[in-house]
């Protein structure tokens, strides 16, 4: 049967930082597969496929048309044999048959419930696994297994940390940070970023970056925040993570994954009283309260911008971001940096409008980096 493709299709790039990508998403039946696919090559650890069914997923959600036939997808990037394979199931029958198989599999199944506890990664829920758990209350009740602070406490505030957070409970705990940090200094700068920023409506955490107009000042500021936060009684969980930053050694010699700047990892205490339109709970939940999952990160000033971008997100918004920097432009972006590899120089930046013209892009907005 034919199958007209949309007229007047603008060419997708390869790069997510060259596409627009807004929270609506035309194609979930084909992401929601792939994404399921991603999962199973991370835990068996194949890179190649994982990378490639990321890299199909994000170029669909970027598409404002929904696909309707594999003729729709003929000069879109990043489709290739294995993906369209896939595609074509849903597209004959409304699923896959690869992906369902999946789904049932039962060491699939019980890594994905092990590594939804806060502190528990692929590594550790391959071996529980590889132990013949399969779950909680098998794992909890093992002697021989020692849960470390982080996993007893995500495992402690389970019902609540793998319950979604709503950008209600988002932006009451943006009014209790900054009241925090604007307590404890009055140049304080303080920024929701993460999926709130890029404009989600539900997010598995809250991100924020906290620093000081005054550079040099920022150093101190989380331990003084996470100080005020337990002086309050809203502190469950803090890990606090020093700053490992060294201006003088840049450019690493690799542009790391995880970045330097003093963060901490938390799991707070949101009042119902405080949130506009009540708590993201359980009907039935009469506590009046919940555990949301926090994150604050503090760079210094001259490194905001960077800090901003990087943790903004997506997770394939910046892989690209990095990539197109690496192989279209000669060029390093980390979290902290970029770095011209040609002109052998640093590229200053104080917006996230500066980096995006160093590096030659048309600017996404936020709302536009959901890749
Ligand atoms: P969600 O799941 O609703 O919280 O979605 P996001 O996009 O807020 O994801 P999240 O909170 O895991 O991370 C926010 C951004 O921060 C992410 O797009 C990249 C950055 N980020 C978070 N963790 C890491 C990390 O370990 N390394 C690096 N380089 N970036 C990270
Ligand atoms: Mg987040």
């Amino acid at each position: 049967e034919k199958c007209p493709t949309p007229t007047a299709v603008a060419t997708v790039s390869q790069y997510a930082c060259q596409r627009r990508t807004t929270t609506e998403n035309n194609n979930k039946i084909f992401t929601d597969a792939f994404e399921v696919l991603v999962e199973i090559y991370e835990f068996n650890e194949i890179e190649g496929p994982c990378l490639a069914f990321r890299r199909a997923a994000s170029v669909l959600k970027s598409l404002p048309w929904a696909v309707q036939c594999l003729g729709d997808t003929h000069n879109l990037p990043c489709l290739g044999e294995h993906t369209k394979a896939i595609m074509e199931e849903i597209l004959q029958y409304g699923r896959s048959f690869e992906v369902e198989k999946i789904l049932s599999d039962e060491r699939y199944q019980t890594l994905k419930l092990f590594t939804s506890v806060f502190g528990v990664g692929p590594k550790t829920a391959e071996k529980w696994y590889r132990r013949g758990l399969r779950s909680f209350s098998e794992i909890l009740a093992d002697r021989s297994i020692r849960l470390n602070r982080m996993q007893q406490s995500g495992f402690q505030h389970y019902g609540d940390i793998s319950r979604a957070v709503s950008k209600a409970e988002a932006l009451a705990l943006r009014n209790i940070i900054d009241e925090a940090v604007h307590a404890i200094t009055p140049d304080a700068v303080l920024a929701l970023t993460g999926g709130f920023r890029r404009g989600k409506e539900f997010g598995h955490d809250v991100d924020f970056i906290v620093t000081t107009t005054e550079m040099g000042k920022e150093e101190g500021l989380l331990p003084r925040i996470i100080d005020k936060l337990t002086k309050e009684g809203i502190l469950l969980y803090c890990d606090y993570q020093a700053s490992t930053f060294d201006i003088s050694k840049l450019p690493s010699r690799r542009f790391e994954a995880m970045d330097h700047f003093a963060k901490c990892f938390l799991i707070l205490r949101l009042e119902d009283s405080q949130v506009g339109g009540g708590l993201h709970i359980a009907e039935g939940d009469i506590r009046g309260w919940r555990a949301v999952r926090v994150d604050l990160v503090s760079p210094p000033m001259d490194r905001y911008a960077f800090a901003l971008l990087g943790w903004s997100g997506s997770r394939q918004f910046e892989r690209d971001l990095r990539r197109f920097a690496r192989m279209e432009r000669h060029m390093l972006l980390d979290n902290h940096a970029l770095y011209d590899k040609t002109k052998k120089e640093f590229l200053a930046a104080t917006t996230e409008k500066d980096i995006f013209a160093h590096l030659g892009l048309e600017y996404i907005e936020p709302w536009q980096r959901n890749a």
